[in-house]
C-alpha cells in the first residue's frame, strides 16, 4: 500500500511541473499573439510567427545562388536579349499610330515573343546569394487602362518565366475600366491557359491607378503582394531577393531597380548601368528625384549587391507584405488617379516604424512613355484645380511639419488655394500608429534630400510676370532648360507664367531658374544644393535688377525679345509687376 501511495506521488512530481509549464506555455502563446495582435493587427501574421519559422538573412555563398536559372538556351529573334527591334519602313504608318494611341510603339511590341530574354543587368555578385527557400508565397497585381495588348501579356509572361513557381501564388490583373474595344474578349481568352493563376477583375468605373492598387491588394490572398506597371519585364531572378528582406521583416518594404525600356523600339537598357546605386528623394514641389546612396547609408553594408534603404520610391513598382499594406490603410483612398501615391506610402512607412529597402539584385524593365496617352476621366472633372497639386497638397499637409509645409507652398504657391478635401481619417491613421515626425524622417532617413535641395526662402513676389509696356507675360513656354525665355499673351492659369522671387534672389518658373547673359533671359537648371540667385525687385521703378551684370530686364519692343539692357528708370519696356493669380 505504502508503494502504491509512493507511486502516486512520484507522478505527481513529475506531472505537476509539466502541468505548469503546459499552461504558462498557453499562457505565454497567448501574449505573444495579443502582442501581435495590438502591434500588428492581424492573427494570422501571430500564427505565422508562433510556428517559429526560421528568420534567416540571404546568405552570399560559393557556387550559384540557390534559384539562379540552370542551363539556359540562348533564344535569337526580333527584340530577343533585350535588343532594340525596328520595323521595315513600310510599317511606318503603324508605328506611328500606335504611338499616338499608346505612347508607345505597340505595333513594334506586336513583333517581339511574349517570352523574349532581356540582357541580365545585376551585379556579377548577385548569381551568388543564397536565399532561404521558404520565401512568402506572392500576390503580383498588375492595374491597367488601355494598355496595349502584347506589352501587357509581356510582363505577364515575363514574371511567370522568371519566378520560382512555389512562391508565385496568383498575378492579379485588375482594368480600370479600360474602353479599348477588343483587349477585354482578347484577354479573357488569352489568360484561359494560365489555368487560374492569372486572374483578371474589373473596376466598375474609372477609379485611377491609386484605388485600383488599393482594391487588388484587398482581393489578393498570396502573403506579400508584388505592384507591377502593365508595361514591364522582369530580370533574372528577381523575385527572392525583393522578397528575403520581408521575410527577414515584415515591415521592410522593397523596391527593384529600375531598368528602362525604349517606348520606341523595347530596347531594354539600364538607367544608371549595373554598379551606380541611386535612391528615391523629392524635391520641394514634390517632384520625385533621385540621388547616389549617400556614403553614411553604403557604410552599413557589405557587398554592393546589398539592399539599401531609401527615403522614397517612384511609385509603380514594390513588394510589401499584403497584412501590414493594409494595416497602413493602403493608399489614401481620398488621393485620385494618379500621382504622389508613392510618396504618401514612403512616408507613412517610415514615419510608422516601417523602412524601405531598394534592391539591387531585383531589376525590372519598365516602358517609359513617351507622354501620357490617357485623361484623368470623371474623377478629375469633378475636381477644382490640378489633380497631382491636390493629390500632393493632401500627402503634405497629412505628413509634413509646417516647416517644410511652408517650403511646399514656397514652391507651389497656387496650393494653398486648393481644396484637399477630408484629411481627418489619415490624421487618425498617423495617431493611432503613434508616427514620428517628418522632422525625424528629414534627420535619420531622407538627409541627403537637403543637400541637393535646402528649404526654400520665402517668396518676396509671385505670380505673372507682366510687363508695362505691353502688357505680355514672361512665359517658359513649357521649354526644357536651356532655352530662352519668352514674352506671351497672360493666360492667368499659371504653370509656364507662374514666375517666383524669393528673398535670396532666385527667380524661378517651376523647378526650373531663370537666369541671364548676353544672349538674354534663360530658362535654366537651377545650381542644385542653392536657392539663391542674381535678381532684385524694385516697388518703385519696377525695375528688376541683374545684381551681378548690374543691367535690368528689358523688352525689346519690335521684337518682343526679352535682354539685359542698361537700367533707365524712364523706359517703361524695362517695367514689369507680378500679378498674383488664383486657381481657376
Ligand atoms: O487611371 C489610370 N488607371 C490605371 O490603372 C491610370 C493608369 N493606370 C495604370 C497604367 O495602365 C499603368 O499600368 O497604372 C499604371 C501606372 O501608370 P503609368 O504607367 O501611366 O504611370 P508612370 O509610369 O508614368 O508613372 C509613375 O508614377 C505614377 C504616379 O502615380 C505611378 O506610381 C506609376 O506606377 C509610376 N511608374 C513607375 O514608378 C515606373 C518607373 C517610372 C519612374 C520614375
Ligand atoms: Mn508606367
Amino acid at each position: 500500500r505504502s508503494g502504491r501511495i509512493c507511486r502516486l506521488a512520484l507522478c505527481l512530481l513529475v506531472l505537476l511541473p509539466l502541468l505548469y509549464l503546459l499552461a504558462n506555455w498557453s499562457d505565454h502563446h497567448k501574449r505573444v499573439q495579443e502582442a501581435y495582435h495590438t502591434r500588428f493587427g492581424g492573427p494570422k501574421f501571430a500564427h505565422q510567427r508562433l510556428e517559429g519559422r526560421p528568420r534567416e538573412v540571404p546568405k552570399l555563398v560559393d557556387g550559384l545562388g540557390n534559384f539562379e536559372p540552370k542551363d539556359v538556351k540562348p533564344r535569337s529573334g526580333p527584340g530577343e536579349n533585350g535588343e532594340a527591334h525596328s520595323l521595315s519602313p513600310d510599317k511606318k504608318h503603324m508605328s506611328d499610330a500606335s504611338e499616338m494611341e499608346y505612347g508607345m510603339n505597340i505595333a513594334c511590341s506586336d513583333e517581339i515573343s511574349m517570352h523574349r530574354s532581356v540582357r541580365d543587368t545585376r551585379l556579377e555578385e548577385c548569381r551568388h546569394w543564397d536565399y532561404p527557400f521558404d520565401l512568402p508565397r506572392t500576390s503580383v497585381i498588375i492595374v491597367f487602362h488601355n494598355e496595349g495588348f502584347s506589352v501587357l501579356m509581356r510582363t505577364v509572361h515575363s514574371v511567370i518565366d522568371r519566378s520560382p513557381t512555389h512562391m508565385l501564388h496568383e498575378i492579379i490583373l485588375v482594368d480600370d475600366f479600360s474602353d479599348k474595344e477588343n483587349l477585354r474578349s482578347q484577354l479573357d481568352e488569352y489568360v484561359l491557359q494560365f489555368k487560374g493563376l492569372v486572374k483578371v477583375i474589373r473596376n466598375k468605373q474609372r477609379e485611377g491607378l491609386i484605388r485600383t492598387r488599393s482594391r487588388g491588394a484587398m482581393e489578393a490572398t498570396g502573403e506579400v503582394i508584388v505592384f507591377l506597371d502593365a508595361h514591364c519585364e522582369v530580370n533574372t531572378n528577381w523575385l527572392p531577393p525583393l522578397l528575403a528582406p520581408i521575410y527577414r521583416d515584415r515591415t521592410v518594404m522593397t523596391v527593384p531597380i529600375i531598368d528602362g525600356i525604349d517606348h520606341k523600339n523595347f530596347e531594354y537598357r539600364p538607367v544608371y548601368g549595373t554598379d551606380n546605386h541611386f535612391r528615391g528623394i523629392f524635391e520641394w514641389g514634390m517632384l520625385y528625384k533621385e540621388n547616389e546612396v549617400p556614403r553614411r547609408e553604403q557604410r552599413r553594408r557589405a557587398h554592393n549587391s546589398e539592399p539599401y534603404r531609401s527615403p522614397t520610391h517612384a511609385g509603380g513598382l514594390f513588394a510589401i507584405n499584403r497584412e501590414y499594406f493594409l494595416e497602413l490603410g493602403a493608399y489614401d483612398p481620398g488621393l485620385l488617379v494618379w500621382g504622389g501615391e508613392n510618396f504618401e506610402l514612403s512616408f507613412k512607412i517610415w514615419q510608422c516604424g516601417g523602412s524601405i529597402e531598394w534592391v539591387p539584385c531585383s531589376r525590372v524593365g519598365h516602358v517609359y512613355r513617351g507622354f501620357m496617352p490617357y485623361n484623368f476621366g470623371k474623377l478629375a472633372s469633378k475636381k477644382k484645380g490640378p489633380l497631382i497639386t491636390i493629390n500632393y497638397k493632401r500627402v503634405i499637409e497629412t505628413w509634413f511639419d509646417d516647416t517644410h509645409k511652408e517650403y511646399f507652398y514656397t514652391r507651389e504657391p497656387l496650393a494653398r488655394y486648393l481644396d484637399m478635401g477630408d484629411i481627418s481619417e489619415q490624421l487618425a491613421l498617423k495617431k493611432r500608429l503613434n508616427c514620428k515626425s517628418f522632422q525625424w524622417f528629414m534627420d535619420h532617413i531622407a538627409y541627403d534630400v537637403y543637400d541637393k535641395f535646402p528649404g526654400l526662402p520665402a517668396n518676396l513676389h509671385w505670380g505673372e510676370l507682366r510687363s508695362v509696356a505691353s502688357d505680355g507675360c514672361l512665359d517658359s513656354m513649357g521649354h526644357q532648360p536651356p532655352a530662352i525665355m519668352g514674352l506671351t499673351y497672360c493666360h492667368g492659369g499659371g504653370n509656364n507664367q507662374l514666375v517666383r522671387l524669393n528673398a535670396a534672389g532666385q527667380l524661378g518658373v517651376g523647378e526650373r531658374c531663370v537666369e541671364a547673359d548676353r544672349q538674354g533671359i534663360k530658362l535654366a537648371v537651377c545650381r542644385l544644393g542653392t536657392v539663391d540667385g542674381p535678381w532684385q525687385y524694385n516697388e518703385h521703378t519696377k525695375h528688376l535688377m541683374h545684381r551681378v551684370h548690374k543691367k535690368c530686364m528689358a523688352l525689346h519692343p519690335a521684337t518682343q525679345q526679352l535682354s539685359l539692357g542698361h537700367c533707365d528708370v524712364n523706359d517703361s519696356y524695362q517695367q514689369w509687376w507680378f500679378k498674383e493669380i488664383h486657381p481657376r
